[in-house]
């Protein structure tokens, strides 16, 4: 049964650092401390890193973000959907003041701890497929798309690695090769990695005809391309997000991401779903391939692994993870234990606060709101997700045009008023929608009347 968290259960639930549970704003955004601190930041910091918003983080928890001038911001956006459990959530506090007091670091491949293989236990367990798992712990989503194909390659001794239009895998260099957008990602940060080659991606509202036609469509021609393009006997593995984060929050219509494993399977080729921002709850499932009964042969994880520690996991067949060589996988930091400490009390709060059931109690919530705004508000394309993972395509009233004006303009207006939302998607056109699970349903519903306030203002 799902217990929705209302401010009062929120604080029952131990959940998160003592924060009033509110919108609260005291300055223009940025506030003068913020503003100095920013100028600091402009002398110190390189200018390639982005900022989503100008402000200057004291605290945060449950669902806001307080800056040092004392404004609190209603958080849409989790870290880009990492803090699913919250900021400082409990559980993780504990964990990491124990495990930082017992001991930091020896390296996993040096001498081996407890809680890395606890982690891989709980990711064996909560991953789906009945099929004996085993798994290898990195330090970002990106090292762990890398390192799935590197397991992908020793298995099958074979090159090459197909991906997806608007898919997002990371920024080294082979992940920049498998992401699909160039500004900002790659723009002269080539030569990429070779192998890599891209496919249509099932993108209903920018394909003529109905969602089911755009299936199996484009898994036609997907399938027609590996086999006369690539050769679908020199493919390790096929690498795909299962609902699309960077590009858009894009969710493949039903039918296209099962085809797509039962071609990879009757091809010897190694499914691999990149869960990095789907994953630990978020669309309404442990995982996203969930929603269709998928198994995938091997799962990338991070951002929500570890209540906002740097970890990061590739999951899968334990044949297919035990092929690699001795001592062909690894990295000095990968499993840190502090990280470990950290996952296993996210995991336990995901787990005993039933944080997926409230993803879709978030969810629901979302799509009643946006439903009604994209009634209200012709530059509303189409509202789309799974549970607490919601976007808005803006569009030019009338056409299928990208508006990216109108997303800047929504964004900035919220932001304003005291709450965070993010952008995606290729044509910078989607707002997308990622708060913590644990977000109080009052400050949901009323960053969301913010966001039709803001669309009613355009
Ligand atoms: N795979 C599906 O979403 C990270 C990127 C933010 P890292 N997405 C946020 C930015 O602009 O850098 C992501 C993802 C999927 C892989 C990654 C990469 O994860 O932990 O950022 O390396």
């Amino acid at each position: 049964m799902s217990k929705t968290i209302t401010s009062d259960t929120l604080s029952s639930m131990n959940i998160g650092p003592n924060i009033p549970q509110e919108r609260r704003i005291l300055t223009a955004i940025p506030g003068p401390k913020s503003q100095e601190i920013i100028k600091r930041r402009s002398e110190a910091v390189s200018a390639s890193l982005g900022m989503a918003i100008p402000i200057v983080v004291e605290k945060a928890g449950g669902g806001v973000i307080v800056d040092i001038d004392g404004n609190s911001i209603i958080d849409m956006g989790a870290g880009i959907a990492v803090v699913n459990v919250g900021n400082s959530a409990d559980r993780v506090v504990e964990n990491v003041i124990k495990q930082v007091q017992a001991f930091t670091h020896t390296c996993f491949m040096v001498a081996p701890y407890l809680g890395y293989i606890e982690v891989c236990e709980a990711l064996n367990r909560l991953t789906p497929g009945t099929h004996k798992k085993k798994s290898v712990l990195l330090n970002s989503g990106a090292e762990a798309v890398e390192n799935a194909i590197k397991i992908a390659r020793a298995y099958t001794k074979r090159p090459a690695v197909v991906v997806f239009e608007h898919g997002y895998h990371g920024r080294t260099n082979l992940t920049m090769a498998m992401t699909a957008k160039n500004m900002p990602y790659k723009e002269g940060f080539g030569p990429f990695a070779s192998e890599i080659y891209r496919m249509p991606m099932a993108y209903p509202f920018r394909f003529t005809g109905d969602a089911q036609k755009c299936a199996v469509e484009t898994l036609e021609t997907v399938t027609h391309k590996i086999e006369k393009e690539i050769g679908a006997r020199n493919v390790a593995a096929i690498v795909i997000e299962p609902i699309q984060g960077e590009g858009g929050f894009i969710v493949p219509p039903k039918g296209f991401l099962p085809g797509l494993a039962k071609f990879a399977k009757d091809n010897g080729i190694v499914f691999v779903a990149d869960e990095v921002q789907t994953g630990f709850g978020r669309t309404g499932k442990m995982f996203a391939i969930e929603h269709e009964n998928v198994d995938a042969d091997l799962i990338t994880t991070a951002k929500g692994i570890a209540g906002g520690f740097p970890l990061a996991a590739v999951t899968g067949r334990a044949e297919m993870l035990d092929s690699v060589h001795a001592s062909g996988l690894g990295g000095t930091f990968g499993g840190n234990p502090v990280a470990c400490a950290a996952a296993l009390g996210a995991i336990a709060t995901i787990e005993e606060e039933d944080l997926v059931n409230q993803a879709n109690v978030i969810g629901e919530i979302m799509v009643t709101a946006l439903a009604d705004m994209a009634k209200k508000y012709s530059v509303i394309g189409e509202i789309r997700g799974a549970g607490a993972m919601q976007a808005i395509e803006l569009i030019k009233p009338g056409t299928i045009e990208p508006n990216s004006e109108a997303m800047s303009e929504v964004i900035k207006y919220c932001q304003q008023k005291g709450v965070l939302i993010l952008s995606a998607g290729t044509y910078s056109n989607v707002i997308r929608l990622l708060p913590p699970l644990v977000i109080p349903v009052h400050l949901l519903k009323e960053a969301l009347e913010i966001i039709d306030e803001a669309f009613a203002t355009l």
